[in-house]
């Protein structure tokens, strides 16, 4: 069945709920990857040059934020159809993307410790509330993403439980975490509640791991850097597109 298909889409929305992630095969077109990655990696080396001495994710493992100029940014990116119809489908019709960036563990890089991926809990007084998703990330790899590369590795369910028990289930070995691998085209949507962590890239091959995240209107948080998307680009979306894109707009 195509990703597309109804059928689909309902039950990539079912493991979401269920697993806290989902992934679609060969998904995106590789040679829209492709270009990306091109021109993103003398973005990266000049990024590393600068930086290489203080990695802000774990040893050898960096976060960046992703340039809005073509063909770094491409509409696809943020507005493929399916994968909207999954991220509304979680979570409502008013979504807003408010993160555009990208991981890269090198060489050397480490086991990060489990964790998730927010700071503060919505109601400070009932951090382990139960509540519907907020926030979800559509992640993929401007490279594919072997065992060696370092993937991603997810606790499924353990964003429906309360995060202590989830993290002692998570080391009485009762809930294992499954590393993510990622042909180029594959798509992972997950819910930033799920325990998961980095583990290291062994090759020489930076894996970087471009991301959107999407999150409900009335949610804000700043906790990651963003660009600016430049104004020509901007102008270049529809209305309907603008409306689901919380950046600042550059000139
Ligand atoms: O991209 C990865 O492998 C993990 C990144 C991550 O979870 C983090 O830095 O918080």
């Amino acid at each position: 069945m195509e990703n597309g298909a109804p059928a689909t889409i309902k039950e990539k929305i079912l493991e979401i709920q269920d697993q806290g992630y989902c992934v679609l095969r060969a998904h995106l077109a590789r040679p829209v990857i492709d270009a990306c990655r091109d021109a993103f990696w003398p973005v990266l080396l000049a990024y590393l040059k600068m930086h290489t001495h203080e990695p802000n994710r774990g040893p050898h493992r960096h976060f960046l934020p992703m340039p809005f100029e073509p063909p770094c940014f491409v509409q696809d990116f943020f507005f493929d159809t399916e994968v909207l119809s999954i991220v509304r489908g979680v979570m409502d019709d008013r979504i807003v993307a408010d993160q555009w960036g990208c991981d890269v563990p090198l060489r050397g890089s480490d086991y990060q410790g489990a964790h998730v991926d927010y700071q503060r809990p919505l109601f400070a007084e009932a951090p382990d509330l139960s509540l519907p998703a907020y926030m979800l990330v559509v992640s993929f790899g401007l490279v594919r993403v072997t065992r060696d590369h370092g993937p991603l590795e997810i606790a499924p369910g353990t964003h429906r439980m309360p995060r202590k028990a989830a993290l002692r289930a998570l080391e009485a070995g009762e809930i294992e975490m499954r590393p993510v691998l990622l042909e180029t085209g594959d798509v992972l949507i997950r819910h930033p509640w799920a325990l998961h962590r980095g583990t290291p890239n062994t090759t020489d091959t930076p894996r970087a791991v471009a991301s959107v995240r999407y999150v409900r209107r009335w949610y804000a948080d700043d906790s990651r850097e963003v660009n600016s998307i430049p104004r020509a680009v901007w102008e270049s979306l529809t209305s309907e597109q603008q409306s689901a894109m919380r950046f600042p707009v550059g000139d």
